[in-house]
């Protein structure tokens, strides 16, 4: 072969296995080597129980250092990077300080091995997207920062969309073999605690085999200062433990639970906690036995007390009554404010009913003024496209935590930072996929959780800026390409799926296609897409309002919101089918009528994708080809699955509001209704 020929192969072959490392790497890669030469002094005895954190840390300046010697005593003359526990600093138990040193490197300093874990990625990620700064500090602003991994021990994860568990398989412990990438992932974002199993909890995960697993999982993580914690099903002392009940106060079942967290803790001397989903969704709960959800968790609460366990107790209680399924949370828990142990915190998602792609945030934020509060959000692209649409969810999220609540002049996410407690949670997106994710974009939505449990005032696009020089490229031009099409996508999925303050409009169990159509025999009306929508002759929308039979909803809000929400002029449009019932003809303030709004915006969603893709074309050649080649697949298909959701409810809404469309349809209605029993998502991964 010519040489010049096998050069160019080679570069080839190169460029391809950088960008597949790349994307397995998540966000870690850095070919570059920013650091010359480094003679690191870290503090931290070799003896010491955190010495496992200690070469985390050697091996996080092995990575971006081209020289790398570690000095053995503080005195060494080399010395210029130095990782230092120093209790003198004022920087919360987690903080630390970074300042330049006159020979040319940087020390960090910290109270605990933790902190000086975080520091030192701190350091890292300064180097990788630029010039570190002379001098910084900083802490995270929430104790708990945690992922939900909704796996089950057989090894399927509810909701996820990159394979199989990274956890379990076939009844069992089987964890990644390199769940260290994944450690480092989240320690280098400051995420410091897991769920490993669903909500949805198997009693099993309980028993001594799958426990002692999980010591393992704990000991590979300690190291990264990440704490295991589990889902546990309520009847498990009788489930599992074979008790006649588990009612929570019956003296048995509460020394079942007292046992069953010693033993825990007797294996994993630093586990987290427990989260619990109870009275939801059919699972077991208090209430079974006429108790509270307070009594629940504080019965929990109350054997894990002792180790310094938590308990993170969901308000996600679903549970059909024939009312408004958005009021029901608060319902049922602000009755119980106040009531709650100092070791429970009460877990809510953004929104009031269930992690769509547009909500008003959930009621219970600052309502509960005696108890702590933390959110869920979803990183799984449960109700947004899976791993196949580009949908970045910082922006999502920054609104729903920026909202003002009225609640003591407080946002959404300072309702949650003002106590004893504080944690911060999501669901995870990861599987067995060799990326991780699925797709590469959707590692960014890991990673902008992690960044903002750490400091939730970061910016969005700031957050996109920091992941896509990080993952993709530096290239000035490009990031900022890449950026404007993360910061808009949200925004491009709520408007061809659910715009206006629609919801629940997707197929009824794979929440993945459009079927506001679905009617099933004998099926709850609460889990489907017309109890929701409620199109018919005369309009659309779910009227919540406080008038003409409305579900009333609204006044779950402090005024000024509840006044606002209750009124279609004063209610934001992005939100106006959440709480009102309008006309197709009604008029908006802009001048359009529902029916244009509802074309502008279905219509809008599809272009934005266009539009999404003639953009990254134009990155060819700036960005790693399989990079290129995977978001250009993956937004051929986002397109095509946008125009079925335009399609499809556009002409549904039609056969009520009988009004011309202003577009020109890819699918007919039926097409759209057939491609549901086209091959499901888990066929097409297959593929
Ligand atoms: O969003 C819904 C999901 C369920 C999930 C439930 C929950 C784990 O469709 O799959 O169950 O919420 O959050 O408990």
């Amino acid at each position: 072969m010519k040489r010049g020929l096998f050069l160019l192969l080679m570069a080839v072959f190169c460029s391809v296995l950088t960008a597949t490392a790349q994307t397995s790497n998540l966000w870690l890669n850095c070919p570059e080597k920013p650091i010359a030469s480094a003679t690191l002094y870290c503090n931290i005895p070799d003896k010491s129980q955190d010495a496992g954190t200690k070469t985390v840390i050697v091996n996080e300046f092995a990575a971006l250092a081209q020289q790398l010697k570690v000095a053995k005593s503080p005195k060494d003359k080399n010395i210029n990077y130095e990782v230092l526990i120093d209790n003198t600093v004022d920087v919360g138990a987690e903080g630390f300080s970074v300042e330049s040193n006159d020979k040319g490197g940087y020390t960090i300093k910290a109270k605990t091995a933790a902190g000086a874990l975080y520091g030192t990625y701190s350091l890292m990620r300064a180097y990788k997207i630029g010039k570190p700064m002379q001098k910084w500090t900083d802490m995270p602003r929430f104790q708990v920062r945690i992922l939900n991994h909704w796996d089950n021990p057989d090894g399927s994860v509810e909701r996820g969309y990159a394979g199989r568990s990274i956890w379990f398989d076939g009844g069992k412990i089987n964890f990644r073999s390199d769940i260290e990438t994944y450690a480092r992932a989240n320690a280098s974002v400051g995420i410091n605690g897991t769920v490993i199993d669903n909500v949805n909890a198997d009693p099993k995960v309980l028993d001594k085999e799958i426990l002692s697993g999980v010591k393992t999982i704990a000991d590979r993580l300690r190291p990264y200062n990440i704490k295991v914690y589990l889902a546990v099903n309520f009847s498990s002392p009788a489930a599992l433990g074979g008790l006649k009940t588990s009612d929570p106060l019956d003296n048995d079942v509460i020394d079942w639970w007292k046992k069953k967290v010693d033993e825990i803790y007797t294996l994993i001397p630093n586990f987290g906690g427990f989260l619990v989903k109870a009275n939801s969704e059919g699972l077991p709960g208090p209430m079974d036995f006429g108790r509270t959800h307070a009594d629940g968790a504080n019965m929990l609460a109350k054997a894990l007390k002792p180790h310094g366990g938590i308990v993170m107790w969901r308000a996600f209680v679903y549970n059909p009554q024939g009312g408004d399924r958005a009021k029901q949370a608060y319902e049922e828990f602000m009755p119980l404010d106040g009531k709650f142990d100092d070791n429970v915190i009460i877990q809510i998602k953004n929104g009031p009913v269930d992690f769509q792609p547009r909500e008003p945030f959930s009621p219970l934020f600052g309502a509960m003024k005696k108890t702590q509060t933390m959110a869920e959000l979803q990183i799984t692209q449960e109700y947004l496209g899976y791993s196949d649409h580009l949908c970045y969810l910082a922006t999502m999220w920054k609104e729903f935590m920026d909202y003002p609540t009225f609640h003591g002049n407080q946002s959404v996410v300072q309702t949650t930072l003002n106590q004893k407690l504080t944690a911060f949670s999501a669901v995870a997106n990861t599987g067995t996929m060799k990326n991780w994710c699925g797709y590469v974009m959707a590692q960014a939505n890991w990673y902008a959780f992690g960044r903002l449990a750490w400091n939730p005032w970061i910016s969005a696009r700031q957050i996109a800026k920091e992941w896509v020089m990080q993952t993709i490229t530096k290239d000035e031009k490009a990031v900022n390409t890449i950026c404007d099409i993360m910061m808009e996508s949200r925004e491009a999925v709520t408007n061809y799926m659910t715009p206006l303050g629609l919801h629940h409009l997707m197929g009824w169990s794979d929440h993945w296609g459009p079927e506001p159509w679905t009617s099933i025999p004998g099926a709850r009306e609460d889990w489907l897409p017309r109890y929701y929508h409620k199109a018919d002759k005369y309009g659309l929308g779910f009227n919540r309002s406080s008038k003409n039979g409305g579900s009333n909803a609204v006044e779950q809000y402090q005024e000024p919101l509840r006044s606002m929400y209750d009124d279609p002029r004063l209610c934001p449009k992005e939100m106006v089918l959440w709480f009102h019932h309008l006309p197709w003809n009604y008029c908006f303030n802009d001048g359009k009528t529902l029916w244009q709004s509802l074309n502008d915006h279905y219509n809008g969603g599809v272009q934005q994708v266009v539009n999404f893709q003639k953009t990254w074309q134009s990155l060819k050649g700036s960005v790693p080809e399989s990079i290129f080649k995977e978001v250009e697949g993956k937004l051929e298909v986002q397109l095509d699955e946008a125009q079925w959701w335009r399609d499809g409810c556009m002409q549904y809404f039609q056969t009520f509001s009988n009004m011309p469309l202003l577009f020109a349809p890819k699918y007919t209605l039926e097409q759209c209704k057939a491609k549901l029993r086209t091959k499901s998502y888990v066929e097409r991964q297959k593929d």
